[in-house]
């Protein structure tokens, strides 16, 4: 087991420093706080909220990587959708996206259902599963200095790419996304990636 520290880092203000420099990159949020997050980072036309549905929002991200290998696909989960999916790991690693990152911002707690622990509180390490897996990098990110190392990885190195952001399981405000309805927000995410083909 690794070292481990308590989860001190700011949710919202790690997932602004990472989309601030997002570019035209697609963000897949799970579902719940990682939502909320993003949405407070700026609500894009390009991020595909994952309404309600645990458990797949990597799985969503393969599926677009996987369609879109010129663009980065960047997906910010919870370590309780992450964990309701684990054998997303072993499907990502067996593809191999090099365009794809997977960010777990772990509060060791299903937050939005009133902060059970989950696994990871008792020290199961998400970073050595992906690397188990066959991620191609993987690691766990306690503090600022080391997000602001990771941040461009996240990006530009290739993937699929791993982190354990340890953030604070503080509550904060909910900030909704201003699209609720499923269809609505495929059909913003569709065209605003695929243009005028949206429709064809
Ligand atoms: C299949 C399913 N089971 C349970 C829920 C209820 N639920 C919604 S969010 C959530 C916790 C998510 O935890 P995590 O992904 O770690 O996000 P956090 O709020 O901690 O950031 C749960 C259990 C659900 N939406 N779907
Ligand atoms: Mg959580």
């Amino acid at each position: 087991m690794p070292k481990h520290l308590k989860p001190t880092l700011d949710r919202r203000q790690v997932v602004s420093d990472i989309l601030s420099e997002r570019g035209d990159a697609l963000v897949v949020p799970g579902l719940g706080a990682p939502t909320w997050d993003t949405a407070a980072a700026g609500d894009a036309a390009l991020d595909f909220a994952n309404w309600g549905g645990m458990g797949g929002a990597a799985m969503i991200g393969l599926g677009l990587a996987l369609a879109q290998p010129r663009r980065r696909v960047l997906v910010i989960t919870g370590d309780g959708d992450l964990l309701m999916g684990l054998g997303s790991l072993a499907t990502i690693a067996v593809q191999q996206p090099r365009n794809m990152a997977v960010i777990v911002l772990d509060n060791e707690a299903y937050g939005e259902t009133g902060m059970q622990a989950t696994h990871t509180r008792f020290g199961v390490d998400l970073p050595a599963m992906a690397k188990g897996a066959g991620f191609r990098s993987a690691g766990t990110i306690y503090d600022a200095v080391r997000l602001e190392r990771w941040i461009p990885r996240f990006y530009r190195q290739p993937g699929p790419i791993f982190a354990s952001v340890k953030v604070a399981s503080a509550r904060l405000e909910m900030v909704l996304p201003r699209l609720r309805d499923g269809v609505a927000i495929k059909n913003r995410f569709r065209e605003a990636l695929l243009g005028s083909k949206a429709h064809e």
